[in-house]
């Protein structure tokens, strides 16, 4: 395997194993430099706290970037999760035009919903720019309400293929690299995760795990960023972070006092152990 160089573009919130505590260590476990440029520092996430603090760093980003450019600082990958404002989305994409090596990959995932609503704070301004950054992606890692709003798409009562189908190709109107499309239930008890890539799609069904906890968007996401550059393909790597994330939902849901995050620490020597299975049999194929 490759030792890669990646960047990823979101916030610290200092309590709450989210965004960029999540990725940091997942990124790291699966054997590659991870560096990052926070878009704020909150003191919790905002998804069940009050009163949290916010320190928005969003003119520090071109300041980076261009100490980043004069010293020829670049990466393999570069990964954004949760910003800001439009603004931010705006520097990523220079960010990403000046940062990337030739062939580097831009993987979006546009946390800004749930459960057929925006997070606190986001509005329609938002969801426009998001549109514009997810058609300079190569991978984007919408849920089912993210991809609604991705376009313009009415949150359904009920998720049937037909509707999945719809959804996934004007997912890839939009962006035109990968769809990896998480929270896709056919049947209760279940949900899964479907991968549309050149053309093909991919249906990974996997235990569904009531109530879903807060940060798994960001574990999965983080999980197949490291799939991704340990070079195991999307589809794969898709799996292997679904997997992770419901043993980290599982080894979380019977400790009520842990409501505001997973506990993925335990569960990093499994995925590194299943990464290593699939680069082998990636290898092998
Ligand atoms: O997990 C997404 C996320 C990241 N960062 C902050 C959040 C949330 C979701 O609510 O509030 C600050």
């Amino acid at each position: 395997m490759e030792y890669k160089r990646v960047l990823t573009i979101q916030d610290i919130s200092c309590f709450g194993q989210c965004s960029g505590t999540v990725a940091l260590p997942i990124i790291s476990a699966c054997g590659h430099e991870c560096c990052i440029i926070p878009s704020a520092v909150l003191s919790t996430h905002t998804g069940g706290f009050e009163g949290f603090t916010f320190c928005d760093l969003t003119e520090e980003l071109p300041k980076i970037m261009k100490h980043w450019v004069d010293t020829d600082i670049m990466f393999d990958c570069v990964y954004t999760g949760y910003l800001g404002s439009v603004k931010q989305i705006e520097y990523v994409a220079q960010i990403m035009n000046s940062c990337l090596i030739d062939g580097g990959l831009r993987i979006v995932d546009p946390a800004m919903a749930d459960n057929g609503k925006l997070y606190t704070g986001f509005d329609e301004k938002y969801v426009e720019a998001m549109k514009w950054l997810c058609a300079q992606a190569d991978v984007i890692l919408p849920n089912i309400t993210e991809a609604c709003l991705l376009t313009d798409t009415e949150y359904p009562d009920v998720v049937d293929q037909a509707f999945v189908n719809k959804l996934l190709s004007d997912l890839d109107q939009l962006c035109g690299g990968c769809v990896i499309l998480t929270g896709v239930s056919f049947q209760e008890g279940k949900t899964g995760v479907m991968i549309y890539e050149s053309g093909f799609c991919s249906y990974y069904e996997h235990d569904y795990l009531a109530p879903g906890s807060h940060g798994t968007g960001d574990i999965f996401a983080s999980a197949f960023v490291g799939g991704m550059m340990n070079d195991i393909g999307a589809v794969n790597a898709a799996c292997v972070a679904a997997d992770f994330t419901v043993n980290c939902i599982r080894g979380t849901r019977d400790d009520e006092d842990h409501w505001y995050g997973v506990k993925f620490e335990p569960q990093i020597p499994t995925l590194i152990e299943m990464l290593k299975e699939s680069e082998e049999e990636t290898a092998e194929e």
